[in-house]
């Protein structure tokens, strides 16, 4: 990882077969692409999840014991907890709903002085959250849990300092939830849940009884970390208005209905964010006429699939259009996993994702806002990588 988000693309192009042979963390690994690669990869005959993402990776981003590392039967009863509560219709809006709300309150509180727009968001996506799971938060601790959602995101891939940030933070959030888990437990069970806190801390697993405090508590992280973790994306949707401002007036004009949705899948095609998924082959395999032995660790390269000239039309060109045909298919644009979120890994985060982030760039591309001189390049070396000031902006 420490080779950034160019390695697999890069392997990959040197390649003839369309798959890359390598070693990462003491295994053998071959990195596949391609939505072909998509259905094998997703199939769980073929590949498994279950010891394949290593400690670094679970004690920062993750959280051990999350649904991420399940497969079979555990993993399908999980899923459909989460499955659920994020994919229920009404779920993308009405958390999109908090987050426009919580925007704007952020933004009467700025006056003329910049702001880093990463930070800002991810304390505005926080409160959001917060707000939909059901756990109450106040202003300073929105500040702290952002903070320690994105050291956990910022810190996975990377041994020092940012890890040990990420391990702590980690830590300390999962403390804290697993208390408010009891909290709720300490109260009779409702018949009828009426937020996802009060759903993750009855929600019984294969076993029949209640999940141990600390594995509810990872649960409910593994819903407001990655919606806090949309302000990645919201400072790269930024980025692409500074840098092409047409964007911004398409954004703005009515006629382009459904162009903020259009805009949201750009931002997560183009730019770098979850570079590959992986997991272990369950038996020998043959992708393409290539053996794969057994316990081999298995990629699917997101970032290079997502720009990969075969799938896209000049992929390194920033164009929303590309997604208001509603010609695209769901194994094509892979920024958060591919296959069937229902029965697979998929993300099932991903229309909260869209919609959170539509209605943001939507807020942003209102504003008027001045953009100072600052270092604005988005290191491909650094993963996960940002603009690096954050983006700097304050009210014109
Ligand atoms: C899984 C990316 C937002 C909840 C995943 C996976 C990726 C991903 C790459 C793994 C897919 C796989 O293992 O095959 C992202 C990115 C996001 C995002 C880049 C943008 C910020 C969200 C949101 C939520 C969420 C907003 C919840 C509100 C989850 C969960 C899983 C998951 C629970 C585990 C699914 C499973 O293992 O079955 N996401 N995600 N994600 N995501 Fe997201
Ligand atoms: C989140 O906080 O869940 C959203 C950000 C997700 C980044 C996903 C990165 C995937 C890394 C997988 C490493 C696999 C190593 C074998």
């Amino acid at each position: 990882m420490s080779h950034g988000y160019a390695w697999l693309p890069n392997r990959m192009r040197a390649e003839t077969g369309g798959t890359v042979r390598t070693r990462l963390l003491g295994r053998q690994t071959v990195a596949l692409r391609g939505p072909e690669a998509v259905g094998f990869f997703y199939d769980e005959q073929h590949v498994v999840r279950t010891s394949a993402l290593p400690d670094p990776v679970l004690d920062t981003l993750f959280g051990q014991g999350a649904v991420h590392t399940l497969d079979g039967d555990a993993h399908r009863a999980r899923k459909a907890m989460f499955n659920a509560l994020l994919r229920a219709p009404d779920a993308p809006a009405v958390l999109a709903g908090h987050v426009g709300w919580r925007w704007r309150e952020a933004v009467a509180g700025w006056g003329r002085e910049r702001v880093v727009l990463f930070d800002e968001s991810a304390r505005v996506l926080a409160l959001a959250v917060c707000d939909w799971v059901g756990v109450p938060l106040t202003g300073p601790a929105a500040a702290e849990l952002a903070h320690d959602c994105t050291a956990m995101v910022d810190g996975f891939a990377t041994p020092g300092p940012r890890h040990l940030r990420a391990r702590r933070a980690r830590a300390r959030q999962e403390e804290a939830l697993a208390r408010t888990v009891l909290g709720v437990r300490e109260r009779p069970e409702p018949e009828l849940k009426s937020s996802a806190l009060e759903t993750l801390a009855w929600h019984r697993g294969q076993d029949g009884n209640p999940l141990d405090p600390r594995t509810a508590a990872v649960e409910l992280l593994n819903i407001i970390r990655p919606t806090v973790a949309i302000a990645w994306f919201a400072t790269f949707a930024a980025h692409a208005m500074h840098r092409w401002p047409h964007q911004r007036d398409l954004l703005r004009s009515e006629s382009e209905k459904g162009y903020a949705e259009a805009f949201a899948h750009e931002v997560r095609r183009f730019y770098p964010f979850a570079p590959f998924v992986g997991g272990l082959a369950a038996r020998d395999l043959n992708w393409r006429g290539e053996d794969i032995t057994q316990g081999t660790l298995v990629l699917l390269d997101l970032y290079g699939q997502n720009h990969d000239p075969a799938l896209w039309d000049h992929p390194y060109r920033f164009d929303p259009h590309r997604f208001t045909t509603g010609a695209e298919t769901l194994d094509h644009l892979i920024a958060q996993g591919g296959g069937d979120p229902a029965g697979g890994h998929r993300c099932p985060g991903e229309d909260i994702t869209v919609t959170a982030l539509a209605v943001l760039a939507t807020e942003l591309a209102g504003l008027d806002f001045a953009v100072p001189d600052q270092d604005l390049t988005i290191p491909l070396s650094r993963m996960p990588t940002l603009p690096r000031s954050g983006f700097e902006m304050s009210l014109s």
